[in-house]
């Protein structure tokens, strides 16, 4: 018996592209239901990297789930000059918005926990920041860890908090066995910014901030070199340099950053690349108010 419905009947089937999901339900129903779960799984994954600050190479961790040991430190720091031209508005807590107190050479942005493969961990053990663990330090933390932006980060709990809070619950966590607490990470992290003064070592060799002059990057690189016997990697916007990364193994002795696949000796490749010449731009800074140190400082011990 032949059937009028059959689809090899029927010229609207044999012809629509669509023709095959049309005649056969269950495949129909089946390939549905695979492209709905990839879409929810896409979204769920999308969602708990958002809301983790997730990057490229980061090994999440959300609710304190145990990551593999780290292998080595990074510790990245901010040219201000450059992060700051991107202010368009100002706010208390922001550090390019000093006026006269704007910080000028390199700021801390974070000691990162980091894996020899290019990628890290990230919110490590569940635990959550209190500003009042680091009270004793707020004073150097305001000067030379500053956010440079209005904008509230992301903690490693679904909220928003200070830049501290983005920096330890992300990485200073993973970084536990090694630095100990909270205050602990803080304190190691501005020691060793205060040993490994890149904007001496860079000022000493005529790498000064200037919104005229371009720098050769192999002169800053060796420069570097030559003090603290590591390569640094370093991240440009444009030709002006936004941040200078060194890296340290475990006892904290200098040693070179996992080459990751965007760096070819020293040369960075990716969007961030930095060209031969590059400059350190000086930051004419916005200002909130005549005493904004003082503003800033407020804002955080407001909130203790
Ligand atoms: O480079 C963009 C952002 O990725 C995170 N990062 C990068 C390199 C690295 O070794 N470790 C690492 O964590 C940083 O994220 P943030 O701390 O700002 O959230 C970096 O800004």
């Amino acid at each position: 018996m032949s059937s009028k419905c059959s689809s090899h009947s029927n010229p609207i089937f044999r012809s629509h592209p669509m023709a095959s999901l049309l005649v056969a339900p269950p495949f129909n129903f089946a390939f549905r239901s695979v492209v709905f779960l990839v879409i929810i799984w896409i979204g769920l994954f999308c969602i708990v990297e958002i809301s983790a600050g997730g990057d490229v190479g980061e090994v999440l961790g959300k609710g304190g789930h145990k990551q593999r040991e780290f292998d080595y430190f990074k510790l990245s720091l901010q040219w201000p000059g450059t992060v700051c031209h991107r202010t368009r508005h100002c706010c208390s807590s922001n550090g390019c918005c000093r006026g006269s107190n704007a910080p000028t050479g390199f700021t801390i942005h974070g000691l990162w926990p980091d894996y020899n493969d290019g990628t890290w961990p990230a919110c490590c053990n569940g635990k959550r920041f209190d500003v009042k663990e680091i009270s004793t330090l707020l004073g150097a933390l305001n000067k030379f860890w500053p956010s440079l932006s209005c904008s509230s980060p992301s903690n490693c709990h679904g909220g928003k908090g200070l830049f501290w809070e983005h920096e330890w619950e992300k990485h200073g966590t993973c970084a536990s066995s090694v630095v100990g607490d909270e205050y602990k990470y803080f304190l190691t992290t501005l020691n060793i910014y205060f040993k490994y003064n890149i904007t001496e070592v860079l000022r000493e060799a005529g790498y000064v901030a200037s919104n005229s002059e371009k720098y050769p990057l192999g002169g800053i690189i060796s420069a570097i070199q030559n003090a603290f016997h590591t390569t640094p990697e370093l991240e440009c916007s444009g030709d002006a340099v936004e941040e200078l990364r060194l890296c340290f193994d475990k006892n904290f002795k200098p040693r070179d950053c996992a080459v990751d696949s965007n760096t070819e000796s020293g040369i960075v490749t990716s969007k961030k690349s930095c060209p031969r010449y590059v400059s350190l731009p000086d930051y004419v800074s916005l200002n909130v108010g005549k005493n904004d140190a003082e503003v800033s400082q407020a804002t955080v011990h407001s909130s203790i």
